[in-house]
This record gives structure tokens, sequence and C-alpha cells, in this order.
């Protein structure tokens, strides 16, 4: 047998176990769509680093002593948990030393950070997060994740906000970690969606599905209902007409277990503008415009009241917006009591 040939044996005795990491699936795609570096796939990697150690600490929780809150609050003026600045230090370390990394925005963090010392650097990408989204569902053993986005670092801007203020559509990657039953990375970079499982005795994401489509038909919605009549009477009206069509609701309360289950299983997720947040609550950079992203890329819609939320022009990092995403169709009979008032 040549020997530069695989022995088949090796192949015949693991059989087809799964062996696509992140990277290795990256790293094919690069050649598939020589669309990104191996940079790319680096700072991709750090993510993923970032991700195991969090999922360490969250799978622990109460074991290792990281529930609870800090007593101190974050930029938004939340109580911080502990689990919060853990996720947040961990990310921060993990892309602070990659080579493919100009710029981080967190929602932990008041302003986006340079890597490096000046805003002229060769580094191609800034990458946003909400280190852990969720929080409240911490000390409950709810859902919980970690959303990021990734930008090309534009060196023409005047100072780090004026790089990472860039409309969802220039996003180059988004994806989350949902750190559930299984822990789960659902990623695109605009090529589809692909979603891999941590394996804990391997170590590494496995990818476990290709090409995600987003089902239609689905009769389910996901709003906190608690705030209905402080939403404006467009989705107060959908609201009644779902129930009246026997629609079912599921609410987790954390933006990632309830994209992750619109994502799979159809149906539409909703956070309106209420009296207490009239822009909405969710944050457009690194929430609305990642999701958006991963689910327009599996045949949904997203919008912010009747906009495409990815052609929203950012005018701060923690700006809020609306949110309406999932199947086409069902989120269409939410805009379109919204477009005829
Ligand atoms: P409410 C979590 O705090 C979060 O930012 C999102 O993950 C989630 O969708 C939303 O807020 C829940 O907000 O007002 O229903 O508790």
């Amino acid at each position: 047998m040549p020997t530069n040939q695989l022995p088949t044996d090796s192949i015949r005795l693991i059989g087809n176990e799964n062996l696509t990491t992140i990277q290795s699936y990256l790293l094919a795609e690069d050649q598939r769509h020589a669309s990104e570096t191996e940079t790319f796939t680096w700072v991709l990697s750090a993510i993923s680093l970032a991700a195991k150690f969090i999922a360490a600490k969250v799978r622990r929780g109460a074991l290792v002593d990281v529930l609870g809150s800090m007593e101190t609050e974050n930029v938004q003026g939340e109580i911080q948990q502990r689990l919060d600045v853990i996720a947040n230090e961990a990310l921060l370390r993990c892309l602070g030393r990659r080579s493919g990394v100009a710029i981080v925005a967190s929602e932990e963090n008041e302003k986006p950070l340079l890597v490096e010392s000046n805003m002229n650097s060769e580094r191609p990408y800034v990458v946003l997060f909400d280190p852990l989204d969720g929080s409240s569902n911490i000390d409950v053993c709810g859902g919980i994740g970690t959303i990021f986005s990734i930008l090309r670092h534009d060196r023409r801007a005047d100072s780090p906000e004026g790089s990472v203020l860039q409309q969802g559509i220039h996003q180059c990657a988004a994806g989350y970690v949902l750190y559930g039953p299984q822990t789960t990375l659902v990623l695109t970079t605009g090529h589809g969606v692909q979603m891999f499982v941590l394996d804990p005795e391997v170590g590494q994401f496995l990818l476990v599905n290709e090409n995600i489509r987003i089902p239609e038909g689905t009769k389910s919605y996901s709003v906190n209902e608690a705030y209905t009549d402080s939403f404006p009477k467009p989705y107060q009206d959908y609201l009644k007409w779902a129930h009246g069509e026997g629609y079912s609701s599921r609410y987790a309360g954390a933006m990632v277990a309830d994209v992750h289950r619109i994502l799979l299983k159809g149906g539409v997720f909703l956070y309106p503008p209420t009296e207490k947040s009239p822009n909405g609550k969710l944050r457009l950079m690194y929430e609305a415009n990642p999701m958006a992203m991963i689910i327009e890329q599996a045949g949904g819609v997203a919008y912010a009241g009747t906009k495409r939320i990815l052609e929203i022009d950012p005018s701060a990092v923690h700006e809020r917006c609306s949110v309406v995403l999932g199947s086409k169709e069902e989120v269409e009979k939410v805009t379109s009591r919204l477009q005829h008032g």
C-alpha cells in the first residue's frame, strides 16, 4: 500500500464517529468559499475556548460557588451575577490573545476595548458579545447563553465605536452558545447555519446539524405576556388573534433559549416596545443583529417593528430595539398588523 494512503482499517474501527470540529469545519469552509482566512478560524476558536470554560463553570454552579450576585451594577445599571463577570472575563482574555481581534465590545463594558493601542491596527476583526444572556435564569438552573457577532474592523474609523457601529448586514459571522442539557454552539458565517454540540469526553464542539432551515407552519409564539397591556395595540391584536387560533406559548426568559427553540421548531419570538422599554429591551449590536443573521440564514425573517433588523443604522453600542423574528409566515402575521396599525 502506498505510504501516503490512510490505512482504511482505522476508518472501519471508528465507523462514522462524528469528528468534525468547529475548527475543521471552518478550515474546510475556507477551501470551499475562500471567504475567511485562517485568522478567522482562530477568532472562532477563541470563542469556542471561552465557551468551554464558561460551560464548565455553569455545569457545576453552586458546587464551585459561582452563583449569586456581585452586589455591583454593570454599565446597564443591572445587578451583575458572578457568572456574568466570569463569562465576560473569559471572553475578553481568550479574544484578547488572538492576533485577529482589533476591538472587543461587551454588554458588560461601557465602551468597546482596543486590543492593540491604535485604531490603525492590521487586525481584521471586531467581536461583540453578550457574555451571559439570561442571567435571571442562572440561579434557577434555567437556559442561559453567550451571543456573539463578528464584524470587519474599519481602520478608517476615528474611534473604536466608529468601527463597531456597523449595520448588521456587514456581520461576517454570528452565533450563540446555549448552556442547556447539551452545550450547543450555533454559528453562521453567511453560508447557512451550522450546529455543534460540546462532547465533554472529547473536549470539542462537534458538528451535529448542517444548513438548518427554520420550519414553517408552527403555531407557536414566544413573548412575555405579562407586559401585554403595555404593548402597542397591533401586538395586542396579534396575541388576541393567536389565542383564538389555538397557538401555543413558550417563553424561557432568555433570548438564546427562546430563539434556539424557534430556529429548530419554527414559530415567532417577540420582544415588543413596552412602557418600561419604549425602544424595546434587547440590544441591537450583540443580541438582535447576531440572532437576525442566524434566523435569516436559516430562511426566516427578523424585524424591529416593520424595519429589517440587519438594516438598522446603529448610533450607540448599547442601543436597544424591539424584535420580531422567526418563521417568515409567522412573523408576517405580526408585521402585517404593524403595517396597518
Ligand atoms: P423579560 C435576559 O435578561 C434578556 O436580555 C433576554 O435574554 C430575554 O429575552 C429578555 O431579557 C427577557 O426579558 O423582560 O421578559 O424578563
